[in-house]
Order: C-alpha cells, then structure tokens, then sequence
C-alpha cells in the first residue's frame, strides 16, 4: 500500500473566523497554518486566499504573495491551488492561480446546490475549459467530486483525452446538496474510479474523521483542514490545520500506515519531484 498523503485544505472560500479563529486571512496567517499542516505530516496544501478582511478573491497577485510566503518557510511543499473560487465568481475570476503554473489544482467536475440558496455551477464546457487550460500548462488537475454523476463526467471526458492519465480524484463528501458522507457512499465512489487511479477523501463536517479512516484503511489519501471542518472532536474547536492533521497521522500510525513526504507523494502522484 502506498504511503498516505494528507492534504491541508487550511483556508477555503465559505467558513470564517467567526467560525474558527485560525481560519486565516492574512498572509502571515497562512503561513502559520500552511506550517503547523506541514509540521504535523501534510504534504500538499489546497489553497484558497482572501484579503486580509477575509474577502474571498482569485487575484493571482494575490495567491503569489501568499504562495511565496508559504514557499519560503516550506520549500517543498506542494501547493495546490482551488480553480472553485467562491461561488458566484466567473471563470476566468477562478482560473486566474493557473497563470502561476502551480504543479496541481483543483478541477470542480460539475454542478450543485451548495448550501441552502447557492449553486456552484460548473457547466460541462467550463470543465472542458479548465481542463485543456491545465494541460497546456502541465498543471496536474484534482479532480474535485461532490457527486457520483461528476465522477462519470470526468471518465466521459477521459475517454476523450480531455483528463489525462494518471487520474487523482477528490471525493468531497457531505455538502448540503452532494453526495453523503456515509460508508456506503465513500465505497460507491471509490468502486467508480479505475483502478490505475488515485483518491483522496474530504469529509465535510463530521464525516472528515471517520472518512479519513475509510480511506487509511482502504489504501487512499486523506483531505483535512478548516475548509472542510472547524472542529477537532464533537463542540470542540480545532486549534489549528495542524491539529486536524496530526489527528489523521495518528489515526494512521494506529492503522500502521505510513505518512508520505511531499516528495514522496509527488511520485504516487505522477508530478515532477522538486
Ligand atoms: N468554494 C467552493 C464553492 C475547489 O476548491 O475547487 C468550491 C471549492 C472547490 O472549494
Ligand atoms: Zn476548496
């Protein structure tokens, strides 16, 4: 079995410090929790920035200020940057971190009610577009799914040479308007992958722990992080990223899994070692 890669989704696009109070907005921010994720066994961070009153953006100005920061405390770090964005944000808006040639990033692989009154639309030609974007610049995309149907869109499109081989998928799991975040779920997506692909699971909210267990047993890679969930055990406040991670590296050590180095996971990833 391969070792496990951890991903740090430290920031995101929708909670906010009034949620948890490590959520970062400033740069210094970031780097503290990009660090404390590192420091505690992640190995590449997805990324998401905002300006220091916590705005959301994909200012590409931006996401270098930040990813420079991050890199100069960690330089080898993978740092995968979200093409999600918000919601409401148009393509072009969320494509912007690509033109920094990050070595992966996320590509959302459909649309769905997300939340109560949102939809996160991804049209089947916005795919198209991110995708053929990522392979000109050799950018590795995550597939992002909330769904099964997202799971067959990107075979459809692999089938067309449109996502390239090797495969990582990204299974988010309990949003308010995607697939569940049940056992039974997480074994439906994972069976719906080919067998020469990747997966890393993102729990939402409660589902992250015993996910992240489903997929150390399983032989998958794990998504943690205050994007997902605020919390390190039921009502308590997680005190940082980092704690969320050293939550699942002891879950593995437990399990007898061993924890990839971000070298190491760029090889079972198929990414260039830095
Ligand atoms: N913020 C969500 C609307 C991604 O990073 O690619 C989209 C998202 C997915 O978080
Ligand atoms: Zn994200």
């Amino acid at each position: 079995m391969d070792k496990l890669i951890i991903t740090a989704a430290i920031c995101g696009a929708e909670v906010l410090k009034e949620h948890n109070p490590a959520v970062p907005y400033k740069v210094e921010e970031f780097v503290r929790e990009a660090k404390a994720a590192y420091n505690a066994g992640a190995s590449i961070i997805h990324l998401h920035v905002r300006w220091d009153d916590g705005t959301p953006t994909q200012d590409k100005n931006r996401f270098k200020e930040v990813m420079d920061a991050i890199y100069a405390e960690i330089p080898d770090v993978i740092i995968q940057p979200s093409t999600g964005g918000a919601v409401g944000m148009t393509d072009d808006e969320r494509l912007q971190p690509l033109d920094l040639t990050p070595e992966m990033a996320t590509l959302d692989c459909g649309t769905l009610n997300f939340g109560p009154v949102d939809i996160f639309v991804n049209t089947e030609k916005t795919i198209i577009y991110f995708a053929e974007k990522m392979n000109v610049l050799g950018v590795k995309p995550e597939i992002e799914v909330f769904d099964k149907s997202m799971v067959d869109t990107a075979l459809r499109l692999h089938k067309k040479g449109i996502i390239k081989d090797p495969m990582h998928f990204d299974f988010v799991m309990g949003v308010q308007g995607g697939i569940g975040g049940s056992l039974r779920d997480f074994v439906f997506l994972r069976h719906s992958i080919p067998a020469n692909a990747t997966y890393t699971v993102a729990g939402i909210g409660r589902f992250e722990f015993p996910l992240a267990m489903a997929a150390i047993i399983d032989g998958g890679h794990v998504r943690v992080g205050l994007e997902d969930n605020v919390f390190i055990s039921k009502g308590v406040l997680a005190k940082s990223n980092g704690e969320l991670v050293e939550k699942v590296v002891r879950m593995a050590k437990e399990l007898g899994r061993e924890i990839a180095t971000p070298n190491e996971a760029r090889e079972i990833l198929g990414l260039k070692k830095k």
